[in-house]
């Protein structure tokens, strides 16, 4: 059949029709797992590998893959997701011939909508009539929690070849991690026969299945027998209205419900094999982690491959000054001031600044907004009379310092006890399987133990 998309293949086999589909990212709910980075901010615009953000990771992967017409539902604390996006993409985004934006939408009131996404689903659901209007003929559904970097454009070439009405990323997995994933069975043609979200127990042995059909040998197989979807998929325009608006009116969500009622009802459901890196980085502990493995002399993911580069707002900041540190393993991010301090493992955020005889390891310092000039700096005006960045002669142990933070002088950020939750916020912290997050522009107050 000669569809517009079809035609769009032959014709515009620059851009391999890429014009035609219009991706929407799922921006979050009320972020409470990443919980408290998302008490001030939205969760896509939690900070990220120093110098970004989260949603950058998926933006940077469509324009990387040619796509240039990006949604971003979300429903929370919108203000400074907009100010990124607007200052980082919506300049350069697309040419004169192929129009693109980057927007964010956020959840509102209106007639017929409930005022809340009730869950991904529904979110989408909300927005139909404006995705619709893009009359692209595929949507690309992607989460804002996710660090990976993926080529989409094999995945929508499988999606249009196979003539699917969904097709979901997916990946081998193994036992200990595969309950918290939407896991799937297929056929021999890729096909999805069966879908359960998050399965436990017994439920969870049943998904298990012989992933040497995904080209795995023996061994890859027996340790990984599961295929979890990445909660990424390709939705064909007219089926996404067909589920959304006819078949699941009630449905709210699509790993829980949209999809295993799609692959059960026989709509063509197939599943598309990812071979790379991809971590879903939406607790604090996932997070934590997978900041601190860029760290790594060889990552897992990796910043700096000029090929796809991962993109940010334009800060023009000047490079960071260091004097007389000893730092091992780290990562520093634009503008910041460091002085004999010692490092190691650390990720330093843009605009740090970390004082003498600072000693921190495995830790994520998130950075600063704004600089504090010299003299105010001095005054006692500042809250808590201690200026941002870290004081002189604190140490710090697995924590995340979120931005604008003050922490005093001579504190020390250790959790020896080994606390693995706790909940201090009205100290300005909290501790999360084990980590110490120091909550947005907190003061710690000069020699604090924690
Ligand atoms: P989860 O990530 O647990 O599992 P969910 O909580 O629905 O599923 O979140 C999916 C994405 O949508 C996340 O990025 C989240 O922030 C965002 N989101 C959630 N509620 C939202 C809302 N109301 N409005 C806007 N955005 C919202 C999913 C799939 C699994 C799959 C995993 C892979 O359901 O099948 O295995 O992703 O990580
Ligand atoms: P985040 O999302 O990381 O919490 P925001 O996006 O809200 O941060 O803030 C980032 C921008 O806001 C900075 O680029 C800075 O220009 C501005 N900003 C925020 N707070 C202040 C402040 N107190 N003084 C000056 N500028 C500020």
């Amino acid at each position: 059949t000669n569809t517009p998309v079809t035609a769009a293949l032959g014709a515009a086999a620059a851009n391999d029709g890429m014009d035609n589909v219009l991706s929407i990212i799922l921006g979050g709910g009320a972020g409470t797992r990443l919980y408290p980075l998302t008490k001030k901010r939205a969760k896509p615009a939690v900070p990220l590998g120093a110098n970004y953000r989260l949603i950058d990771i998926p933006v940077s992967n469509c324009i990387n893959s040619d796509i240039n017409k990006v949604y971003c539902l979300t429903q929370f604390n919108s203000a400074s997701l907009n100010r990124h996006l607007a200052q980082a993409y919506n300049t350069n985004i697309g040419t004169h011939t192929r129009q693109g934006f980057v927007e964010v939408l956020a959840a509102q009131q209106s007639p017929v909508n409930k005022a809340w996404f009730q869950g991904t689903a529904d979110a989408v659901r909300q927005y139909l009539w404006l995705f619709e209007e893009s009359k692209c003929e595929e949507y690309l559904i992607l989460s804002g929690d996710h660090l990976y970097r993926m080529d989409y454009r094999p995945f929508i070439m499988k999606h249009r070849e196979t003539e699917a009405a969904i097709t979901v990323a997916a990946l081998p997995c193994d036992e200990k991690r595969a309950s918290s994933f939407g896991l799937m069975k297929i056929d021999n043609t890729g096909r999805v026969i069966e879908f359960a979200e998050k399965p436990k127990g017994a439920e969870l042995q049943a998904m298990k299945v012989d992933t040497t059909v995904l080209g795995l040998d023996a061994d890859k197989a027996q340790e990984m027998p599961f295929i979890a979807s990445m909660g990424i998929y390709v939705f064909d325009a007219k089926k996404m209205r067909e589920c959304l608006l006819e078949n699941f009116k009630e449905a709210d969500d699509f790993g829980g419900e949209i999809i295993p009622m799609a692959a059960q009802m026989g709509l063509k459901v197939q599943a598309f094999l990812y071979e790379g890196y991809w971590e879903d980085i939406g607790t604090v502990d996932a997070f934590f982690h997978a900041n601190l493995s860029c760290n790594d002399p060889n990552p897992a993911f990796n910043f700096h491959e000029m090929n796809a580069p991962i993109y940010t707002q334009s800060r023009f900041l000047p490079p960071s000054k260091v004097q007389d540190c000893e730092i091992e393993r780290s990562t520093i991010g634009d503008g910041c001031f460091i002085t004999k301090a010692k490092l190691k493992n650390v990720m330093v955020g843009l605009r740090s600044t970390v004082n003498a005889n600072c000693d921190l390891e495995d830790t994520l310092v998130m950075g600063a907004d704004y600089y504090e000039t010299y003299d105010e700096a001095k005054t006692s005006a500042l809250p808590g009379g201690v200026p941002i960045g870290i004081g002189a002669g604190t140490k710090i142990r697995k924590a995340i310092i979120d931005k604008n933070a003050r922490i005093g002088e001579n504190c020390q950020i250790l959790n020896e006890a080994g606390v693995m939750d706790k909940d201090c916020e009205n100290e300005g912290y909290i501790i999360r399987d084990g980590i110490i997050v120091v909550i947005k522009d907190a003061v710690i107050k000069p020699g604090t133990v924690i």
